[in-house]
């Protein structure tokens, strides 16, 4: 197998194997680490979503793969390019209600940290009203919402209402598999007084972040 493939296997089997060695080859042969997140990694994971879509995988096993690229994505942080400051502007950032899904978001958290945004995580399965509550404390710039469920999607249509109803209209960034562009411009930014952008990767999120701190 090649090195991709050998990455990419590591996900899908949920296997650390040979993971660490494999990565630091990689880190040799790409300039960076980000394309091999993107790239044989991702590879991997949507292999996983493949075959649990298929029902060749349980969710016990979909969880090991979840916790190899976690595994992963922690081993290659601190090969990543960062800016010491942080005064872009703060970024609270959630994984919508109903919905366990963090990998995305945690990649979005180390590349806008890693490029002059303050981060604050309120994690995974956030309500609206924990939402409301986190801005009223962090008064942050820019809320970012991830969800990759079909009913994520769905849910950010509801965040945005209740978010407009407490009077909020701080720009919102969104993300996530369930997600598109269109979605977002025809169902959540209606129910919003504030702008609202879609990202369709961590990268395509600094850049419409760094756009709305311009
Ligand atoms: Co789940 N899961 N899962 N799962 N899971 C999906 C999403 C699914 C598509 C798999 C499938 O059926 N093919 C499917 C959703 C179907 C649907 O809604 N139509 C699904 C399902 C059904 C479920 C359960 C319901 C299964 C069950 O229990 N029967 C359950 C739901 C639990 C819940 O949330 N309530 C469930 C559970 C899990 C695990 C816990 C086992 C695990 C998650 C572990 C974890 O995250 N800690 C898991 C996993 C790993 C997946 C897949 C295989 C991989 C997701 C992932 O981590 N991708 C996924 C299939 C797939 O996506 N191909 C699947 C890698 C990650 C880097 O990508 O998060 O998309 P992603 O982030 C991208 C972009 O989307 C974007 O940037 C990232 C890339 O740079 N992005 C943002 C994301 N958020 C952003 C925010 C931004 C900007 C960009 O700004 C704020």
């Amino acid at each position: 197998l090649s090195l991709e493939q050998r990455l990419a296997q590591c996900i899908i089997e949920g296997t650390k194997e040979g993971l660490y060695e494999d990565l630091e080859q990689a880190l040799q042969k790409y300039e960076d680490p980000l394309q091999i997140i993107n790239g044989p990694l991702m590879d991997g994971m949507n292999e996983v979503g493949r075959l649990f879509n298929d029902n060749q995988l349980i969710v016990a096993e979909v969880l090991q793969s979840a916790e190899v690229m976690k595994a992963a994505v922690s081993f290659l942080e601190p090969y990543m390019e960062k800016t010491e400051d942080s005064s872009k502007g703060k970024v609270l950032l959630a994984t919508v209600k109903g919905d366990v899904h963090d990998i995305g978001k945690n990649l979005v958290d180390i590349i806008l940290s890693n490029n002059g945004f303050k981060v604050v995580d309120l994690g995974i399965k956030v309500t609206p009203q924990q939402l409301i509550e986190a801005i009223t404390l962090e008064k942050p710039d820019i809320i970012g919402l991830s969800g990759l469920l079909v009913k994520s999607a769905q849910q950010m249509v509801v965040t945005a209402h209740d978010l407009k109803q407490a009077g909020i209209s701080i720009p919102i960034l969104v993300g996530g598999a369930a997600l598109s562009r269109k979605f977002t411009e025809n169902k959540i930014a209606p129910e919003y007084d504030g702008i609202v952008l879609y990202a369709k990767d961590a990268m395509d999120g600094l850049t419409l972040a760094n756009r709305l701190q311009q």
